[in-house]
């Protein structure tokens, strides 16, 4: 007998807001006018704001046609060709972590699949620590956290007033967290703001996590990115590691190879010794295999053979420096346009210092609505607008309207 329902027994689940940064995408994909510009979320686009797959990821995915690699399962902690050149790649070959085995590294499910196996290890073996976040992050850290059942709070990053970095108010909230706290940290090109502290301070940083017994938990999702050197761009990790910290790092190849839809990347555990980097692997692979199992193989081939043949490898810092080098043409057009067409004298130099895929305009909630419902262009409430979505001739138009929004909406 069919089982008739009048009443859904899912009544009592109610509509989920929209993402804050997916959820652009989906308003773009609805608007009709042809001036629209999607500013949303950080994908790369080309100068003709169409996708770009890389070269050397064509190459790499011929090669694995050639070769007619089977698709059977991979172990839990993925594929091991790919674990030994991500971390290889994040600290560095000769890195003395790396030569006496004390990272524990798995592949994860692109950086937010690594950030949340992670969180789930924090939960499990420090449960009565809390992670730190900067004010602001990007928005995905929170529901991260939450998820997993880690209580966060945030220390002050962005200072409005310069349009740049609070360092007294970062150290002094790092200081006042319990000892022991996690703390969440963007490895280069901070998202939203662009805004990344000076080898300086980085050592300041260091001195203060240090001091309190914290655990550096690093977010890398766009190593090369920032400036278009993968070396330049884990600055900060190495110096950490150097330094003699255990810490995390969660890495993404989302943008640095364009692989966004392959969820590609991984947790890296830097452990004191390698005996107990085994165990923090052993551990690591027993939370991922009730979540998902095991990880897919195509991304993580698809690295493991650019970045493990040293002519894919020389061709994709090129690429990666033609992208980098595209969006900091960009950020100058931009940059340019506001400064002309802007008479009110205000100081937009703040877009040239920032560095990455993002610009964080400043633009406040309403502004940033009137950007979308008069001029069509999409970006987060937050004021973020992806330069890696913008084209040179576009950039006037933009212009245009971050005046219009800024000086005529309160
Ligand atoms: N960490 C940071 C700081 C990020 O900005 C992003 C992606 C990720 C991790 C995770 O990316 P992945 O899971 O694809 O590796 N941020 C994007 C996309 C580019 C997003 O929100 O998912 C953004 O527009 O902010």
């Amino acid at each position: 007998m069919a089982v008739s329902v009048n009443v859904s027994r899912f009544e009592g689940v109610t509509m989920a807001p929209p993402d804050p940064i997916l959820g652009v995408s989906e308003a773009f994909r609805a608007d009709t006018n042809d001036l629209k510009l999607n500013l949303g979320v950080g994908a790369y686009r080309t100068e003709e704001l169409q996708p770009y797959v890389l070269n050397v990821v064509k190459k790499a995915e011929k090669l694995m046609l050639e070769r007619g690699e089977n698709k059977e399962y991979l172990p839990i902690e993925g594929l091991a060709a790919f674990n030994k050149v991500t971390a290889e790649l994040l600290f560095g070959a000769d890195n003395s972590v790396i030569q006496e085995g004390r990272v524990a590294t798995i592949q994860g499910l692109s950086g937010t699949g690594s950030l949340r196996l992670a969180a789930a290890f924090i939960h499990r073996y420090f449960p009565d620590a809390k992670a730190l976040i900067s004010s602001p992050t990007w928005g995905n850290h929170k529901n991260i956290f939450n998820d997993a059942r880690v209580p966060w709070s945030e220390y002050r990053y962005y200072d409005p007033r310069t349009v740049g970095l609070d360092f007294d108010g970062m150290v002094a909230d790092i200081k006042a967290a319990p000892d022991g706290s996690f703390v969440l940290l963007h490895g280069c090109a901070h998202n939203p703001t662009g805004i990344d502290p000076t080898p300086e301070q980085w050592e300041k940083i260091a001195d203060v996590i240090q001091e309190k017994n914290h655990i550096p938990f690093f977010d890398v999702a766009y190593q090369g990115f920032a400036s278009g050197s993968l070396d330049a761009d884990a600055y900060s990790v190495r110096l950490f590691v150097r330094r003699g910290f255990e810490l995390l790092v969660a890495q993404s190849y989302s943008k640095n190879l364009g692989l966004y839809a392959e969820r590609i990347g991984a947790i890296n555990v830097v452990c004191s010794s390698s005996d107990a980097g085994t165990r923090v692997k052993s551990q690591l692979k027993r939370l991922a295999r009730p979540m998902y199992s095991n990880p897919p193989v195509h991304g993580a081939r698809i690295v493991a053979n650019v970045v493990g043949d040293p002519n894919l490898f020389n061709e994709w810092k090129q690429e990666m420096e033609l992208m980098a080098g595209r969006i900091k043409n960009v950020r100058q057009r931009l940059y340019e346009n506001l400064s002309e067409k802007d008479k009110s004298g205000k100081d937009w130099s703040f877009v040239l210092k920032q560095i990455g895929m993002f610009s964080y305009t400043g633009l406040h909630k309403a502004q940033s609505d009137h950007m979308t419902d008069k001029w069509h262009i999409y970006m987060t409430k937050d004021g973020r607008i992806s330069l890696a979505g913008l084209s040179l001739s576009k950039c006037e138009y933009l212009a245009d309207a971050i005046i219009d929004s800024f000086h005529n909406v309160d």
